[in-house]
């Protein structure tokens, strides 16, 4: 018999699908499309995961399933290619990340192929290529020209022994993950996008798609919208240096989310970033003291603050505020635990019903107090308050002083700016100012003719001593020509964060070949809105939980903005957002190079096969779970590879008979489950079910397949081969073409097959048989049996049989389910 020789059958069916294009998605066709889409791959020097392959199999099982269904589908990949460890990497070798990016997206490349995904690779993107990030940069200056882009002060992790700014990922446990010196927070200028303008857009948006509930609640958490009031509290006149100021002016705006409770307010607490504390019309008498808490808080982090065990702090001594009802002194406190950011930056403390109040209350003995709730409406009275809404989202920060991303395509104009100064005084006059330029007085686009502003060659990736990016000591590069006044200007040296080119890749691989490499301009973009129509919404995105408060609130956020300003014709990008749990290594921790447990794919493919191993990604365990790996377990899908091959062969156009009447039962079960379940996500249990009905085929591995009567005929196991396609592609198309009663079609091009649901009810029915209502038996009964045939049969059985001493008097019946015999 021919061995299962599954690198030849592989490598074989792999090209023939790539010859035919079967994958190429049409962007015009009459049947329905269906757009794929998983989280395209950082193409790190470690190679291809078999997290990858987890995501991936599910959603080309999806795919392929869908064409089967009479579907044009749209399944494409790309590299999101930016990012930290390749610049880390020509950090300490060198090597330019456009090289190690090249090596690294080949290797990608080579095992995505190897593993028959049905991937569109004539829509292939990658963020870092020119061509792409002139888009990326394009469609920033559309956020900057509307206002959504500003300058200001942000908060950056700081490591003054590498004198660098480190992202979050670079900071581990407070200290820099390279020479584990403490990390301290220095203020920088950065360029800041404006989620917070769409906060109430992206919250509602989650009503209308299919997303996990998991997802959208941390999506509804991120965003966190608390409705609530402010509520001033007037400072005692004593607490003034001049008298004549206004209350109004030095009151204290606090945000509650509890008005209700303003009875039971005792004292207030400032944030150590409330400008109130550095205010010296007060006669604050302890400043040294509130001077040295502030420095130490502004060390540590919002989680330490927030969640910290021991909550501190120190009383503004000297002043008092006033209650707003009862008109007593309150003191005033500041306290870390209060955010500078959040809310007003200021709290009424109400120990009676907040829990972190009555802690630090208790500790510092400041007064608890027992008041009934009052209304909304009567607190808001009393205080002239006001409702508001504050979120815990916070506007996104756009730069960052490194080499690898995309230049931020913005220049600086000193004498420009001054003329736009005194325009945006006189409201905009004739000549085109943007919102963006107004309120960033000095910046202005890079031309879009010039686009993209391309990074330069440099010697060395390391960021300046002063934490600029290296690009900043490219004289030439940076000195630039203003576009106005034609006077000398200054390029931007930041560069865009790694979420940049991600925020909408799923757009990009619509677009024409000739567009995405033509100009970046409106009347260019729009010729793609055709292609967007065509495919949009994204039906089915796959990808980690790790995404959903970052990645996938950008990208709907640049969404919502392009669909405001008419450049995508979709409100929301992706209908369903589903994902897969993480694969952890056969010792429960953590896949790691430095932990030395990484399982290799390339290794598994050379041994078992592709098919071997998407099997058993699926077979692993319940695809939104964390599971481990275990290093036996694709032995047994290579087993059931080899049973399939096994039956397959033993087809030679001779069983045109009828399947066994079992058999055909359990064929149409199995559809019903494998269709079903994949629908679901339960690969696991689909691959089960599909292992069962082989099994069920009785094949002895060990005998020659002349010695296997067959069960099956070859269309009922060529409707076998068809639902196993999705999951292990390469070994039906082979068996298929050995069919040779069939012409030869490719397997992947057949419809899904549908099920006879008469033929799916159970042949029998288990009856329960009762003599006086005790269960005696249970008996199975064929389904087509009559009320008195069933009875019969029931009588007939032994252990029913010996409690009938007399005829019954009656006969209580339940179709399918009962039948109680009744003796007096
Ligand atoms: C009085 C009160 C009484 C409060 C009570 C709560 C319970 P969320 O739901 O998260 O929005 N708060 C306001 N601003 C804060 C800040 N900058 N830092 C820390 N805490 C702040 O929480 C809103 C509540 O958190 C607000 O309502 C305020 O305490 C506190 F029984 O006011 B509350
Ligand atoms: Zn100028």
């Amino acid at each position: 018999m021919k061995k299962y020789d599954f690198k030849k059958i592989e490598k074989k069916w792999q090209k023939r699908w790539a010859k035919k294009k079967v994958f190429v998605a049409a962007d015009k066709s009459k049947k329905p499309k269906y757009y794929s889409l998983v989280e395209f791959p950082y193409p790190s020097g470690a190679g291809l995961h078999v997290g990858h392959i987890r995501s991936y199999t599910a959603l080309d099982i999806i795919s392929r399933k869908r064409r089967m269904e009479g579907h044009t589908v749209l399944y494409p990949v790309g590299w999101d290619a930016f990012g930290l460890p390749t610049e880390n990497y020509a950090i300490k070798t060198g090597i330019s990340p456009q090289i190690a990016t090249k090596k690294n997206t080949d290797t990608f490349r080579r095992q995505l192929k190897s593993l028959g995904f049905s991937f569109d690779w004539s829509r292939e993107i990658n963020t870092t290529d020119p061509n792409y990030y002139r888009w990326t940069q394009w469609l920033f200056l559309q956020f900057f020209k509307h206002g959504l882009a500003y300058k200001a002060k942000a908060e950056i992790n700081w490591c003054p022994n590498c004198k660098i700014g480190l992202a979050n990922e670079e900071v581990v446990g407070g200290k820099c993950e390279r020479c584990g010196t403490p990390v301290e927070k220095r203020q920088k200028k950065q360029w800041m996008l404006k989620i917070t303008a769409y906060a109430d857009k992206l919250l509602a948006g989650l009503k209308g798609v299919d997303f996990l509930p998991e997802i959208k609640t941390q999506q509804e958490n991120w965003i966190g919208r608390s409705s609530g009031a402010e509520i001033t509290f007037p400072l005692a006149a004593s607490s003034r240096m001049h008298t004549d100021l206004s209350t109004d002016e030095h009151g204290i705006k606090v945000f509650t989310t509890r008005p209700d409770t303003l009875f039971g307010a005792t004292y207030l607490v400032l944030a150590p970033e409330h400008p109130l504390l550095t205010n010296n019309e007060l006669r604050i008498t302890n400043n040294d003291e509130i001077k040295k808490y502030v420095a130490a808080a502004k060390k540590k982090t919002e989680i330490e603050r927030g969640e910290g065990k021991e909550k501190t702090g120190v009383e503004l001594k000297g002043i008092q505020a006033l209650h707003p009802a009862t008109k007593e002194e309150m003191p005033i406190w500041v306290a870390d635990y209060v955010l500078g950011n959040y809310g007003t930056g200021a709290i009424m403390a109400v120990p009676q019903h907040d829990e972190r109040d009555r802690a630090f209350a208790e500790k510092y003995k400041l007064p608890i107090v027992d008041k009934p709730l009052v209304s909304w409406d009567e607190a808001l009275k009393i205080s002239s308050g006001k409702k508001t809404v504050t979120y815990k989202l916070r506007d996104w920060v756009f730069s960052r002083q490194r080499y690898w991303g995309e230049p931020i395509p913005l220049l600086f104009c000193e004498q420009c700016r001054k003329r736009v100064m005194e325009r945006s005084k006189v409201k905009r006059q004739s000549e085109k100012v943007s919102e963006g330029e107004i309120i960033n007085p000095g910046w202005f686009p890079i031309p879009e003719k010039e686009l993209p502003v391309e990074l330069p060659k440099v010697k060395k990736y390391q960021p300046t001593d002063t934490g600029e990016s290296p690009l900043s000591k490219i004289e030439k590069w940076v000195n630039t020509k203003c576009p106005r006044c034609k006077g000398s200007a200054r390029r931007e040296t930041d560069t865009m964060p790694n979420w940049a080119g991600s925020s909408w890749y799923y757009l990009a691989y619509l677009m024409s070949k000739k567009a995405f490499a033509g100009p970046a301009s409106i009347e260019n973009w729009k010729l793609q809105i055709e292609n967007f129509r065509r495919w949009l919404p994204v039906d089915w995105y796959n990808g980690g939980m790790e995404h959903v408060t970052l990645h996938l609130l950008y990208s709907r956020f640049w969404n919502l903005f392009l669909h405001d300003i008419g450049l995508v014709p979709v409100k929301e990008p992706y209908k369903k957002r589903t994902a897969q749990g993480t694969i952890l290594a056969a010792d429960g921790k953590k896949m790691s190079k430095s932990l030395g447990n990484v399982v290799n794919p390339d290794e598994l493919i050379k041994k078992f096969g592709a098919d071997a191993l998407r099997l058993y990604e699926m077979f692993i365990g319940p695809f939104d779970q964390t599971v481990s790996w275990d290093p036996r377990g694709i032995l047994g899908t290579a087993r059931f590879l080899e049973k399939v091959w096994k039956i397959g062969l033993s087809f030679n156009g001779r069983h045109s008979g009828r399947s066994e009447e079992s058999i055909i039962r359990l064929l149409h079960k199995t559809i019903k489950k494998v269709s079903e379940d994949s629908e679901a996500m339960n690969f696991n249990t689909a691959v089960s079910a599909m292992m069962i009905f082989v099994n069920a085929l009785g094949v002895d591995t060990d005998k020659h397949e002349s010695e296997n009567t067959p069960r099956i005929n070859t269309d009922d196991w060529q409707k076998f081969l068809r639902i196993l396609s999705p999951f292990a592609p390469h070994i039906v198309e082979e068996l298929n073409s050995k069919l040779k009663t069939r012409k030869a079609t490719l397997l992947c091009d057949e419809e899904w097959p549908s099920y006879d649901p008469k033929l799916i009810e159970e042949a029998f029915a288990a009856f329960a048989v009762q003599v006086n209502g005790r269960t005696r038996a249970i008996v199975q009964v064929p389904r087509e049996a009559t009320a008195a045939q069933a009875q019969a049969l029931a009588l007939a059985n032994p252990a029913v049989k010996k409690w009938i001493n007399a005829p019954p008097t009656r006969v209580i019946y339940v179709a399918g389910r009962l039948i109680n015999f009744v003796l007096s």
